[in-house]
Order: structure tokens, then C-alpha cells, then sequence
């Protein structure tokens, strides 16, 4: 009789322990809330040193959770980076991916892209599904949609996030400097009177031909964009200084040609209260499950139309005023996931899909008023450069339960992302890995200051650099040196020659030390080889 009591009793605790490990299973498992700020240099931030703007949001992360000091993007450019970020996997190995779309040999995907992960390739999203995790994607995407040639933006939108994984989707389908400018919410264009359908080209101009740019006709330069001077057909509000000179839309001419969806163009200066918004949305709808969100602010990428409550704030003209509201943009989500209590659960990692620029094709003002302000910081070139301003990014992470204040010097790539998220979910089986991500849960929850023994990165010609150890490799390239297309003209690092630097002494990759340390040189390049293999 007292074993059988002892057996109930037990049956009764045990029941009672899996009924409360049950309910709160869940709450256990950390939200993850990925904010991917583009074209944000190393020497944006306050927190990284930089006093020119004001981010006392992003500085609050910083302050309370771990700064990465040596954390690379994959590519010095958006796609390829984005694609790494979410696949574990390096662009440049892309084969298979590409064949959705057309552009085999592009690394900048044009509006009209296909879908360029392939579906049946794992991502971040997929793998954190297997742990019951919703997942959302809020903001850029630039990793084209629909098959070869573009969706059919008047139906339904195929081949999208919601087929790479993602739950939840709002985005903006390239970049704003890029045609169709409408957003996309799941399978449908926002806001679309089908008595109005939206054509797209990226071969030649269509429909209405006062919306075309024509430097002839068009007035002077308005530097800053207000809501006072809302849409006028075939006026420019902001002029280009490079390409951009395709479909004029709020003013703005883009890249790409676009007629229709009048009523589904986005408003420039809402972008990133509309990405906020919908952002929140998304953390108060799934504040119950865990969840993942991938947050893709635009504010620092061209064309750059602050909002009035920012424009003309900074110091530094333009170039700060959109930091500013990036770093507003920020402080709304801290601020929701405060009021929601999840903090102290909630993993925000911000960082950048690869380094700054500051003229990148427009006459906004930034070039004339950027003063002193390096967007690289002490790095060399930034946004399309091989040299290390064009990948070597801010990323901070903070976890209030696991993770302590601090700094990381530890070698960090976002292609580790997807292995390391795993991870720390508990998901270990590296079948759900992407090929090239390892899983570094110590070193980004600050438990181990070493990372990464190398990472490779990629420059917009697919040039290969390896750094490793307080070194950089540059494979030679017979690329072109120079992008002629931002100001002032970046140096790509495209050199026929290899090109070796010691990051140690020579920050700012001055010297080319390949000839005095050919063994150093040696092992580099079989590094890199192995990996292309
Ligand atoms: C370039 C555009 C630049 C920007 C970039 C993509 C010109 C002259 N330059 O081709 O403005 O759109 O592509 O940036 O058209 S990224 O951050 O999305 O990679
Ligand atoms: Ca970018």
C-alpha cells in the first residue's frame, strides 16, 4: 500500500513537472529579433566611438549587452551579404540558386530578380521552426521574388519568404532606389487597385513617358524631400548623380522602369515608420510564441528621405539625420519589447549588410554635408570595397538572461548566424547547418573570446579575401580597380596582384606586404583555395 502511495505520489509530481515544463517550455525558448540596418559603417555609432550623430538606442543595446569589434559581413555589397546572413552559405559558391533567376553573373539583384534562395535550401527561419519558433520578415529584401523576370505583382506574389521559411512577410522587394516602389505583404502588393495594374521593366521604358528621367527637363536639385511636395508626375525632387535616371516616382527617379500601382506607391519619408509599425505588429501578434524576427530597416540606403521629425537634425546634414531615424526606428522596438516584458528573453542583434557610403547615386546633400564624419572609421573604403571598411561592420548582440555587458574582440561572421542561432535553440543537428556557418554559441553569448580562426569575404566582383590572425589576403583580380559610380570613387581592392596587409599595424591596409612575407602569403592562399573546393 505505501509503495502504491509512493507510485501515485511520484506519477503526480512527475505529471506535475512535464505539465509545468510544458507551459513553459516556450516562454524558455528566446525570441530572436534580428534588426539588419543597410549600408551602416563600422564608424556610424557612438557606441563605436564615432560622436557625430546621436544613437542613443542603439548605444543602449550596446550598453547592455556585447559589442563585436571583428564581425564581418560576407560581401561588401547587399545580396550576396543577405543571402549569407539567412542560408549559412557563401553567395559565391552559388550555382544551383541562381538558375530561379536570371542574373547568373549579377551580384546586385535588379528588381525584377527572381527568387534567389532556392526553396529547398535551408535557412535561418527553417531550421528555427523545427523549435516551434513563428518567424517574420519586416522590412528590404533585395533577394528577388517569383520565378525569372519577377512575380506577377497584380496577383499573387509565388516564390516569396513565405516559401523560404518565413511566416510573416512585409517588405519592400529590392531597394527604394529600385523599381516596383510598392511594398509586398505576404503574396499581395499593399494598397493595389487592380483597375491599375503595375507593369515592370528592367530592359526598356514602358507606358507613360513624362515619368521618365530626363535631365533636360528636369528643375534644379531640392536637396530634401518633404511631404509638402508629395507625388508630381515627371518632377525631380532629388536629382541622381549617378544612373537613377530611369522612373521618376515621388519625385525621385529610380532604377527600373514602372507604370501603375498609383495607389501602391509607398510614401519615401513613411518607409521606416511603416517598417515599425509593422515590425511591432508582428512582436505583439507572436508575443505569446517564440519567435524570430528579421528586421531589415532601409533609412542609411539611397535614395535617403528622412522623415520631417529627422530631417535636417544632425550634424552632419543627411548622412546623420537617417541614422537618426534608424536609431528611432530601433528605440520603438527596445521600447514595444519592454512593455511586452520580453526583454529580459529577447535576443537583438543589430548590425549592417555591409559598409557605408556616402554619395551612391544621388545629389542628397550627404557628400557636401558629411564634414569630418568617417563612415568607415578607421577603416579603409567601405560599401562594394574589398578592403575591409566594405565588410568589417558593427554587430551587437544582447540577451539580458544569458548574455553580460561587454565587448567582443572575437573574429565573428554573419554566416555563422544560422549555425549559432541553431544552436542556441538546442537544434544541434548540423544537417540543418548551411555549408559554411559553425556554431559559435560561446563566443556570441561572451563565454569565449575566440571565434572564427578566418572568415572569407567577397567584394561586388565576387574578389575573394581571406583575414586571419591579424592578417588580410586579397586574391588578384583583373576586375576593374575603381567604382566611378559613388563619391568619392571607391577603390574596389581589384589588384592583379595579391595583395597582403597586417591589420595589426596597418589598419588602414596601406602596405602591401605580399612580397616580404611569402609564406604568410603561401598559407593564405591555400586557405582560400581549400575553401573554393
Ligand atoms: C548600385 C546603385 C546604388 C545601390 C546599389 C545597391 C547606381 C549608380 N548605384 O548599382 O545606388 O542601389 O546598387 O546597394 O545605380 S545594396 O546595398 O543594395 O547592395
Ligand atoms: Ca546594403
Amino acid at each position: 500500500m505505501k509503495g502504491r502511495f509512493t507510485i501515485l505520489v511520484s506519477v503526480i509530481i512527475c505529471s506535475g513537472l512535464i505539465l509545468n515544463s510544458c507551459r513553459t517550455g516556450h516562454a524558455q525558448m528566446p525570441n530572436i529579433v534580428v534588426i539588419c540596418v543597410d549600408d551602416l559603417g563600422y564608424g556610424d555609432l557612438s557606441c563605436y566611438g564615432d560622436a557625430d550623430v546621436p544613437t542613443p538606442n542603439v548605444d543602449k543595446l550596446a550598453n547592455e549587452g556585447l559589442l563585436f569589434t571583428d564581425a564581418y559581413a560576407t560581401a561588401s555589397i547587399c545580396t550576396p551579404s543577405r543571402y549569407s546572413l539567412l542560408t549559412g552559405r557563401y553567395h559565391w559558391r552559388s550555382t544551383t540558386s541562381w538558375s530561379v533567376g536570371k542574373i547568373k553573373d549579377v551580384s546586385i539583384a535588379p528588381g525584377d530578380a527572381g527568387l534567389i534562395i532556392d526553396t529547398s535550401m535551408i535557412t535561418v527561419p527553417k531550421v528555427l521552426k523545427k523549435k516551434g519558433y513563428v518567424s517574420g520578415v519586416v522590412g528590404k529584401w533585395h533577394l528577388g521574388l517569383g520565378p525569372a523576370g519577377g512575380p506577377d505583382w497584380n496577383g499573387e506574389v509565388d516564390l516569396s519568404p513565405l516559401d523560404i521559411g518565413f511566416d510573416y512577410s512585409f517588405i519592400m522587394p529590392a531597394t527604394a532606389d529600385r523599381v516596383p516602389c510598392v511594398f509586398v505583404e505576404n503574396r499581395h502588393v499593399v494598397g493595389l487597385n487592380p483597375a491599375d495594374p503595375i507593369r515592370v521593366s528592367y530592359e526598356k521604358p514602358i507606358g507613360d513617358t513624362s515619368q521618365i528621367y530626363n535631365p533636360d527637363v528636369t528643375p534644379d536639385v531640392i536637396v530634401t524631400y518633404t511631404p509638402e511636395n508629395e507625388r508630381r508626375k515627371g518632377e525631380v525632387l532629388m536629382q541622381p548623380s549617378f544612373g537613377h535616371d530611369q522612373t521618376i516616382i515621388n519625385g525621385i527617379p529610380r532604377i527600373g522602369y514602372m507604370t501603375g500601382g498609383q495607389s501602391a506607391l509607398w510614401k519615401d519619408d513613411e518607409v521606416a515608420s511603416t517598417f515599425a509599425g509593422k515590425a511591432i505588429d508582428f512582436i505583439d501578434k507572436n508575443s505569446k510564441k517564440p519567435f524570430f524576427l528579421y528586421f531589415a530597416t532601409h533609412d542609411l540606403h539611397v535614395p535617403r528621405v528622412p522623415n520631417k521629425a529627422f530631417a535636417g537634425k544632425s550634424k552632419i546634414g543627411i548622412y546623420g539625420d537617417v541614422i537618426m531615424q534608424m536609431d528611432w526606428t530601433v528605440g520603438q522596438i527596445l521600447k514595444r519589447l519592454d512593455e511586452l516584458k520580453l526583454t529580459e528573453n529577447t535576443i537583438v542583434i543589430l548590425t549592417s549588410d555591409n559598409g557605408p557610403v556616402i554619395d551612391d547615386g544621388y545629389n542628397d546633400g550627404a557628400y557636401e554635408g558629411i564634414k569630418a564624419h568617417r563612415p568607415s572609421g578607421k577603416y579603409r573604403e567601405g560599401k562594394y570595397s574589398a578592403y575591409e571598411g566594405g565588410t568589417r561592420i558593427p554587430f551587437i548582440i544582447r540577451w539580458p538572461k544569458e548574455i553580460k555587458h561587454g565587448k567582443s574582440g572575437a573574429m565573428f561572421s554573419q554566416v555563422d548566424l544560422l549555425a549559432t542561432l541553431s544552436d542556441i535553440v538546442g537544434n544541434r543537428n548540423t544537417d540543418n547547418y548551411g555549408i559554411d556557418s559553425r556554431a559559435f554559441k560561446e563566443v556570441l553569448t561572451g563565454k569565449k573570446d575566440r571565434g572564427r580562426d578566418y572568415v572569407v569575404i567577397q567584394n561586388m566582383n565576387k574578389t575573394l579575401s581571406v583575414i586571419k590572425g591579424g592578417w588580410k589576403y586579397i586574391e588578384p583580380s583583373d576586375k576593374p580597380r575603381l567604382n566611378q559610380y559613388t563619391r568619392p570613387v571607391t577603390d574596389l581592392g581589384n589588384m592583379e596582384t595579391p595583395q597582403l596587409f597586417n591589420l595589426s599595424n596597418d589598419p588602414d591596409e596601406e602596405h602591401n606586404v605580399a612580397r616580404e612575407y611569402p609564406d604568410k602569403l603561401k598559407e593564405m592562399e591555400l586557405i582560400l583555395a581549400d575553401e573554393k573546393k
